[in-house]
């Protein structure tokens, strides 16, 4: 079977078991040969590869985190000499020094027939024209969907992020079937096709596949509406691959099946790093099993989710992640009350007909977090009275209270005062680290 063979994602879980305890166990033996840190870490657990007999197992081998990334950068995690290396990523960074990955040319590959597998459980076709307008470069986005796309056989027109308005030229013009970016860029898309009096529901996408950042229900609902397709979510990560580690099925939208012969998932609780059952909540933490340059053992990814083994209608076997919600370093505490993002979205898209253009400015004052939710409303509703504006204002901040058990300060602004971004959104400015 070839590493890309689609059977993998319908095989009994028994025999995909065993596949993942084979790579599992080879996976290891390179790390410790080829890589410093895994060997140091492992004999400070007192253990050698060998002691790995079950999966059960993989839970004596120590985490690997982010700081561990950054005390090797940029190229000491690499289990293969740079010779072999034929592709650099890097993921952004916002604190820090960026994280470093790369990747062999059978890893490009292997990738490129992940996102091939993900594009199709998505929805698309070797028919498919796709817009893809995840940005090129560094990120993994770009280039990941589009050497999956042709791989797929579909046609890609790489138009990455920005451009905005000649992209929906090209919309409208080629005719391209599916759609991939950003949530939030995609939105953003669908705000200056109507300015240019540019329809969806006259275009030609079937399905949108959008990830690489978190975005509820609500907003799928929003996009699907608004551009008149099927919307799926897509998860990856650069430190695992980039996109294509898990995408929900365009069956049934519901959780993310994990490409399980290629990377182990698990679930702990991030306080004490113990392991949880299925169907509880905490952080995703991943393992690699073919990957040649980049290797990653046991990596806390600090996203939050749960897993569900649920059999699903789409056939697959693989488990499914749910949505990510949040990740454990966006959670902020505000005087004491945890706090994520998306929660106050939720709050925000479910109890008010409003625009999902946020973001929430965290201050300290005397001593004193606060935090206020710069929030855009429509048009019309922005030229009602002061009065009315105050009330909704006072309206939503009761419900944050109510809700999440946090006070908040809102602020209405008017369509398009909050910053558009080409890729990820950036939902928190906080004021107090500065
Ligand atoms: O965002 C890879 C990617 C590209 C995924 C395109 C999907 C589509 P990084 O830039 O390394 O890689 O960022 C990884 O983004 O740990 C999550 O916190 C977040 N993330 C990615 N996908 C989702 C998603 C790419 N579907 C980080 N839902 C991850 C929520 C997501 N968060």
């Amino acid at each position: 079977m070839s590493i890309y063979n689609m059977d993998f994602e319908t095989m009994p879980r028994e025999a995909l078991k065993a596949i993942q305890l084979t790579r599992l166990q080879a996976t290891l033996e390179r790390v410790y040969a080829n890589v410093p840190f895994y060997r140091n870490s492992f004999k400070k657990a007192k253990i050698t590869p060998g002691d790995i007999k079950s999966l059960d197992d993989i839970q004596r081998i120590p985490f690997t985190t982010k700081q561990d990334l950054r005390d090797n950068y940029p190229y000491d995690m690499f289990a293969v000499p740079m010779e072999n290396i034929v592709r650099i990523h890097a993921s952004s960074g916002t604190t820090g020094r960026p994280t470093v990955v790369g990747y062999t040319k059978r890893d490009i590959d292997t990738w490129a027939g992940l996102m091939a597998r993900s594009l199709a459980a998505g929805g698309a076709t070797r028919g498919d024209i796709l817009h893809n307008a995840y940005g090129y470069g560094l990120f993994t986005g770009g280039l990941g969907v589009h050497y999956g796309a042709e791989k797929l056989g579909a046609s890609v027109i790489p138009v990455s992020g920005g451009n905005t308005k000649r992209q929906i030229v090209i919309m409208r013009d080629f005719k391209p079937t599916i759609l991939t970016g950003t949530p939030s860029y995609i939105l953003h898309l669908a705000e200056i096709a109507e300015e240019m009096g540019v329809s969806f529901k006259d275009l030609s996408f079937k399905f949108g596949i959008f990830g690489a950042e978190p975005w509820s229900e609500k907003m799928r609902e929003e996009l699907e509406a608004k551009l008149n397709l099927k919307a799926v979510d897509i998860y990856g990560l650069s430190e695992v691959m980039g996109p294509g580690v898990a995408i929900e099925c365009h069956e049934a939208q519901k959780g993310l099946h994990i490409f399980e012969d290629h990377f182990i998932p698990e679930i702990i609780n991030p306080d004490t790093g113990e392991n949880l059952p299925y169907g509880e909540t905490g952080e995703l933490v991943f393992t690699s099993l073919t990957k040649e340059a980049f290797p990653i053992i046991r990596y806390r990814t600090r996203d939050i989710t749960s897993l569900n083994p649920e059999p699903c209608i789409c056939g697959r076997t693989h488990v499914r992640m749910n949505r990510v919600s949040g990740r454990t370093d966006d959670m902020l505490i505000i005087r004491g009350v945890n706090v994520f993002p998306s929660q106050i979205e939720s709050i925000l898209m479910k109890t008010h007909d409003i625009q999902p253009h946020y973001q929430l400015v965290v201050d300290r004052v005397d001593n004193l977090d606060t935090l206020t939710v710069r929030v855009e409303i429509r048009e019309e509703l922005f030229s009602d009275a002061i009065k009315n504006l105050q009330n909704l204002e006072l309206k939503i901040s009761k419900d944050i209270k109510e809700y999440l058990g946090v006070s908040a300060k809102i602020k209405l602004v008017e369509p398009k005062a909050i910053e558009r971004s080409q890729g990820k959104a950036v939902r928190v400015v906080d004021n107090r680290n500065i």
